[in-house]
């Protein structure tokens, strides 16, 4: 594959989306780390969140405040945090040259407010269109998992603090959300790798550094740095 100057230059980005518990901040980590023995730099992010604006607004709609204004409102406050994060963390990284690996996007209004919040699409397209313009992730890694799995796992690693505005939706809710991480896997499948997360992680690692140098690191100027 043959970049342009500035393509080859840009940092590439790739989100991680999923349900709950199916382990993308562990897999972001391992990756973060694979990367920097190869000699890339990243950063780590998140949605919400990730600027200090978005951090705020994080603090909102996980506190349940986001719900009681509405499902529009709501997507609202998800949107605004994305442009504070987008401008202020992610195009600045990319432009540099260092990748981002960013756990959640765009992808995840897609899915909780879309197709969970029936929000319409054609409100989801507008407010992208403000936020993020054009950027798309490179690589969107989608780790599916059984919902009792991921409710379970992640259950366990809150312990005893109370569930936030999502952990706190039932059990239909959450399988309504892996079908639309599913059919979102489905319908982009050249952004999209759909990953088993149930396995063990060093298995869903491996997995995911296979799809990273089959789409990504074959591309110049970063095969003459790494070796798979
Ligand atoms: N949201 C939205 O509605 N609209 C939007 O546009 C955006 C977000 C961007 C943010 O929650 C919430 O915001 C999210 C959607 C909504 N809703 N929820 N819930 P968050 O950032 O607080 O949480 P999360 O994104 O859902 O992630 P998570 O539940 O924290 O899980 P995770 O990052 O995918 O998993 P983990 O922390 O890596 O692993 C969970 C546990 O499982 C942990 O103890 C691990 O050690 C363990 N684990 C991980 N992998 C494995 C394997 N392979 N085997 C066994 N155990 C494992």
């Amino acid at each position: 594959m043959t970049l342009s100057p500035d393509a080859a230059l840009r940092g590439r980005f790739i989100s991680f989306e999923g349900g709950e518990g199916a382990g993308k901040s562990t897999q972001i980590r391992m990756l973060a780390d694979r990367l920097d023995e190869a000699g890339i730099r990243a950063i780590v992010t998140r949605e919400p969140g990730g600027s200090p604006g978005a951090e705020i607004i994080r603090h909102v709609v996980l506190s349940g405040m986001g719900k009681l204004l509405g499902p529009e409102a709501e997507t609202l406050l998800f949107a605004a945090a994305r442009d504070d994060h987008v401008h202020a963390v992610i195009e600045p990284a990319l432009a540099q040259g260092v990748w981002v690996l960013c756990d959640r996007f765009s992808d995840s209004t897609r899915a909780y407010q879309g197709r969970l919040g029936h929000v319409a699409p054609e409100v989801l397209d507008a407010m992208e269109r403000v936020t993020i313009g054009g950027l798309k992730p490179d690589l969107t890694v989608i780790l599916d998992i059984p919902v009792e799995i991921g409710m379970t796992r992640a259950a366990v690693r809150r312990g005893k603090s109370a569930p936030d505005r999502f952990e706190a939706e039932g059990l239909a809710f959450h399988q309504g959300l892996r079908d639309a991480f599913r059919q979102i896997a489905h319908d982009e499948p050249q952004r999209c790798v759909l990953i088993d997360a149930s396995i063990d992680a060093s298995e869903v690692a491996a997995q995911i550094w296979a799809a990273l140098n089959k789409r990504l690191l074959s591309e110049q100027p970063y095969h003459e740095n790494v070796s798979a």
